[in-house]
């Protein structure tokens, strides 16, 4: 029995005369036939009145995937630390990025790279050693896409449910050590480290309430395929369930 699935994507900018393109926000999801028009109004409405500012440009796609196999995981598991400092919040990141073999020097980059972007669409993949960047594609990163939760109902806060969906995709690759992420959103200041032993640690607050930068760091194996990383990062579906 096969069913068929959409890929159904959003991206939201603004533009602005003097720097090009700001990003506003983005989303991807996966849903049946008749999960596609209520995906679409979610996928609006959270381009619409968004922290990071009035889109004046909104696209959404809808893709069918059939001649793709839908791969199944179990969500990472969640656990939460919240410290009184971002100073105390980057040391504990740091901690655990150190002890799943994420190097300082690379630990150093990946956490300039984030204070320092406010218009990072995607990921950033860096060498959990030498912490040099592996992927070409600039200001844009790679997108993660074609991840969602089997169980559209899942019980879970938005962000949350998305990002742990994102997380879990990307930990289940062989190349990866870990992700860190903070939210671009000025009014969202947790974030998390995630790999497939450590699951996905919420960690709070890792920047000051009103900044718009924030970002996500992939950090990679020396044996790293960076096409078939890639490619499997950007295309191949996964869909989430349990919890
Ligand atoms: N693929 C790759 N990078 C992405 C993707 C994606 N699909 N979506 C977002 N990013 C990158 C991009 O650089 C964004 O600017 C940045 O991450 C932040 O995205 O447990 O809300 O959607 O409380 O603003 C994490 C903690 C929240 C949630 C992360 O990120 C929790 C968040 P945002
Ligand atoms: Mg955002």
């Amino acid at each position: 029995m096969s069913k068929t699935f959409y890929s159904i994507r959003m991206r939201a900018a603004q533009r602005n005369m003097e720097v090009g393109e700001k990003h506003v926000s983005g989303g991807e999801r996966i849903g049946s036939k008749v999960q596609i028009e209520p995906i679409v109004n979610q996928l609006l409405h959270k381009a619409s009145n968004h922290s990071r500012g009035d889109a004046d440009f909104i696209q959404i796609t809808v893709e069918k995937m059939s001649r793709h196999q839908i791969q199944y995981l179990p969500p990472l598991e969640i656990t939460t630390v919240d410290v009184g400092s971002i100073e105390k919040a980057h040391s504990e990141a740091r901690d655990l990025l150190t002890s799943v073999g994420v190097s300082q020097q690379a630990q150093n980059i990946a956490f300039h790279l984030l204070n320092s972007s406010q218009n990072l669409r995607g990921a950033i993949i860096l060498h959990s050693k030498t912490g040099l960047r592996l992927d070409d594609r600039g200001i844009k990163g790679v997108r993660v896409s074609r991840m969602d939760w089997q169980d559209a109902n899942v019980n879970l806060h938005e962000r949350v449910r998305e990002a742990l969906a994102l997380a879990t995709k990307v930990a289940n690759s062989p190349f990866t050590i870990a992700e860190l992420c903070w939210s671009d959103d000025p009014d969202y200041v947790t974030g998390y480290v995630s790999n497939r032993d450590i699951g996905y640690v919420r960690i709070s607050p890792l920047k000051r309430a009103g900044s718009e930068s924030g970002g996500r760091v992939f950090f990679v194996s020396d044996e790293v395929d960076l096409q078939s990383y890639i490619h499997y990062l950007e295309r191949e579906p996964i869909l989430i369930r349990g919890h």
